[in-house]
C-alpha cells in the first residue's frame, strides 16, 4: 500500500528537542567558539534534514492511482495535506538558510559567538513552531491513510453496493476469508474493505462498501464518498444487494431508485440486482435470490458476478 511505509511524523516539540539536545551534545565535545559553531551546524542540519524527510517521503499525489487519490481525498483532504507538505518543505529550506546565515556571522570569539548561536536557536525554534500545525496535520493524515486496504487496480473486481443493513458484508464474508465485523446497526462497515476469491485459477477482488444512500454526492459523508470512489474506479461488475423484506430499515422503492441511479452513473459496468434475505422475502424482480444467513444460492450469485465481469485473461501460452 502506497501510504503504508511512510515514517512517523515528528511533532514540532519532538523535532526541536531532538535538534537542540543533539546540538548540546556536539557542543560538549568541543570548547570555546568551536563549540558554538558545532551546535549551530548540528541544530540547523537536523532540523532541515528531518523536515525535508517528512515532505519528501510522501508520494507525489500527481502520480497516485486515481482510485487511491479519491479514497485518500475522502479521508484527509489532499489539497490541505499538500499545502502542509509544502509548508514543511519551506521550513526545511528556511532552517538550512538560518544555519548558513549565522555561520557567516561567527567571529571566533566564544562570547560573541554564543550570543549569535542563541539568536539562531531562537529563530530556528520559531520556524519549526510556524509549521507545528502542518506537522500535526501530516501526522494525522498518515495515521488515517495507513489503514486503507490493499487494492490492485488491475485485478478483476466485483464491487458490492446497496443500502445499509441489506447484507453486503455478510455476503462478502461468506465468499472470502476476509473477517469483517457484522452487526445489526447501519454503517457497520467503516470504510471500503477488500477480500479475494478464486474462480478457475483467476484471482478476483471483491470490495465491500459502506451503505450507499440515495442522496447527491455533496450530501453524502466521507465514508459514503469512499464507496462511490471505489465504484467509479474499480468495478468491473456491481453486485447491488437489495432487501425486499424491509428489515434493513429502508423501503424497497428507495433501494431500487439507488440501483437505477448507479446503473446510469456507471453505464459501462454491468449491475446485478441480487435479492438477499430470501428467507424473509423474495418480493422483488431481481437477477438472483439468495439467503446469506441460510447459505442458500450464495455461490450461484458469485458465479453470476464472475460472468458479469467477463474477464478474459491473456494466456501467454496460447497460440
Ligand atoms: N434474515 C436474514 N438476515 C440476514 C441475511 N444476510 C444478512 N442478514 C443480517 O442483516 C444484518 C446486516 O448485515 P450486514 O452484512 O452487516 O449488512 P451491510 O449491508 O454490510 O450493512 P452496512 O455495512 O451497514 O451497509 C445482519 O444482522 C445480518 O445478520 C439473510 O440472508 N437473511
Ligand atoms: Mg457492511
Amino acid at each position: 500500500m502506497i501510504f503504508e511505509n511512510l515514517p512517523t511524523t515528528p511533532t514540532s516539540e519532538e523535532l526541536v528537542d531532538k535538534a537542540f539536545s543533539r546540538a548540546a551534545r556536539a557542543g560538549r565535545a568541543k570548547s570555546g567558539a568551536e563549540a558554538q559553531q558545532s551546535m549551530l551546524q548540528t541544530s540547523s542540519n537536523i532540523l532541515s534534514d528531518n523536515l525535508g524527510n517528512v515532505a519528501t517521503e510522501w508520494p507525489d499525489f500527481r502520480d497516485v492511482d486515481p482510485f487511491y487519490y479519491e479514497l485518500a481525498d475522502a479521508i484527509v483532504d489532499v489539497d490541505e495535506l499538500r499545502k502542509s507538505l509544502s509548508e514543511i518543505q519551506w521550513a526545511s529550506r528556511k532552517t538550512h538558510e538560518i544555519g548558513r546565515e549565522y555561520q557567516g556571522k561567527l567571529t571566533g570569539d566564544a562570547d560573541t559567538d554564543r550570543k549569535f548561536r542563541k539568536q539562531a536557536f531562537a529563530r530556528l525554534a520559531d520556524v519549526v513552531e510556524e509549521v507545528a500545525d502542518d506537522l500535526e496535520r501530516v501526522g494525522q493524515a498518515h495515521q488515517d491513510l495507513r489503514r486503507l486496504p490493499e487494492i490492485d487496480p488491475d485485478e478483476p473486481t466485483v464491487v458490492v453496493a446497496g443500502y445499509p443493513n441489506v447484507g453486503k458484508s455478510s455476503f462478502v464474508n461468506a465468499v472470502t476469508n476476509a473477517r469483517n465485523e457484522i452487526a445489526e446497526y447501519p454503517f457497520t462497515t467503516k470504510g471500503v474493505r477488500v477480500g479475494h476469491f478464486d474462480r478457475e485459477r483467476i484471482r478476483y477482488q471483491i470490495v465491500d462498501t459502506p451503505g450507499l444512500l440515495d442522496r447527491p454526492a455533496d450530501e453524502r459523508n466521507d465514508i459514503e464518498n469512499q464507496a462511490v470512489s471505489a465504484l467509479t474506479h474499480l468495478a468491473d461488475a456491481i453486485v447491488f444487494v437489495v432487501d425486499a423484506s424491509g428489515y434493513c430499515g429502508y423501503p424497497l422503492d428507495a433501494q431500487l431508485d439507488l440501483r437505477d441511479a448507479l446503473g446510469e452513473q456507471f453505464a459501462d459496468v454491468p449491475v446485478l440486482t441480487v435479492c438477499n434475505k430470501s428467507d424473509l422475502s423474495t418480493d422483488v424482480d431481481a437477477d438472483a435470490y439468495m439467503s446469506v444467513e441460510n447459505g442458500e444460492n450464495v455461490d450461484a450469485v458469485l458465479d453470476a458476478a464472475v460472468d458479469a465481469v467477463g474477464y478474459e485473461p491473456e494466456l501467454p501460452f496460447e497460440e
